[in-house]
């Protein structure tokens, strides 16, 4: 099957690369979700299958609730670039990942020693790569890879095909977020002609909770506050919400998006905090936008959904949260008399 894409020079060029080279280093970004996983895993597995010699790279972890999608593929913790990776027909795949402090360390150094493709789909990608493929308007990275997968020779393998259907409807909300697009359902008309399983994926993705989790999310619905007319909510997570209940960090992944069900809120936030200071999601609906509140901190991401990280107590980060927050909401609200 091929599927005719868009002329795209990008395209032609990593796919021309990836068949040249013999060596593959596959990158997912830092607190690894379901696009960059599945994205990595997908093109980590093809590498195999044409005979490559590939390296799949998580910064941290790889989470356990995709584990399903692995197959028999090998990962490994990297907290940076192999100092001997590098030499003639060595490239590195970056997915969904927008800047180099999210990626595993060491890319610009590598640079030097390998081709460096990235794939993205955020607006403020920073372009680090030799070669730069950003879809804004693809509803997941995992859009790009299966189009990619699929216009090459190469294909997509039933359980390629299932790791990117994982990438595609853990970042659009099962299709039902604003960003989905009907460019997404051809996607999931091409990974389910090459043999994925939504049943099985969505079984998989909503079964998969520990007793922790719910406890964790627990602490976070008790301290829900809504403010600015109702159009704002957050609740937040302390350290010792986390080492009391046992769960883990990602068990918060995705958890703000609840707050976007309250009737009215249309800007939520999750402030998590961390001995690296204290993490925000921020989720919202138009008009509101996300991402200007988390530039403020210095954060990114999409319009609808992005974050950020405060260096402040808790209370401190939560006020100066809040206040931006309604900030914007009035800005949004008086804008669009
Ligand atoms: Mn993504």
């Amino acid at each position: 099957m091929r599927k005719k894409l868009m002329a795209n020079d990008a395209v032609d060029e990593i796919i021309r690369v990836l068949s040249a080279s013999g060596k593959w280093l596959v990158l997912m970004h830092e607190k690894p979700d379901g696009d960059t996983a599945g994205c990595a895993v997908a093109l980590a597995s093809l590498g195999f299958r044409i005979g490559k010699d590939v390296t799949l790279g998580c910064p941290e972890q790889f989470p356990d609730k995709y584990d399903f999608m692995l197959g028999g593929i090998r990962h490994e913790a990297l907290d940076r670039v192999p100092a001997g990776f590098g030499g003639g027909g060595c490239v590195l795949i970056s997915v969904d990942t927008s800047n180099l402090e999210r990626a595993v360390k060491g890319i610009e150094a590598a640079r030097e020693r390998c081709t460096v493709i990235n794939i993205d789909h955020h607006a403020d990608n920073t372009r680090y790569g030799h070669i730069n493929w950003i879809e804004p308007t693809a509803s997941a990275t995992g859009e790009m890879v299966t189009e990619l997968m699929a216009y090459s020779e190469w294909g997509i393998s039933p359980e390629e095909a299932n790791a990117l259907y994982v990438a595609i409807v853990t970042d659009n909300g099962n299709f039902r977020f604003p960003s989905s697009s009907s460019r997404s359902h051809e996607c999931a008309v091409i990974l389910m002609e090459a043999g994925a399983s939504p049943g099985m994926v969505s079984e998989e993705l909503e079964t998969n909770l520990s007793v922790n989790a719910i406890k964790l999310w627990g602490r976070a619905f008790d301290k829900t506050r809504v403010f600015s007319d109702g159009l704002c909510a957050v609740f937040w997570l302390d350290r010792a919400d986390f080492y009391e209940t046992g769960a883990a960090k990602h068990d918060s992944e995705n958890l703000v998006n609840f707050l976007l069900r309250i009737k009215g809120v249309k800007l939520a936030a999750l402030c998590s905090d961390t001995e690296d200071g204290v993490r925000v999601n921020l989720r919202s609906r138009f008009p509101m936008n996300a991402q200007k509140v988390a530039a403020v901190f210095g954060g990114g991401g999409h319009a609808l959904a992005s974050g950020c990280t405060i260096h402040e107590r808790i209370e401190i980060a939560l006020s100066l949260l809040m206040a931006e927050m309604e900030r914007h909401a009035s800005t949004c609200v008086h804008g669009s008399k």
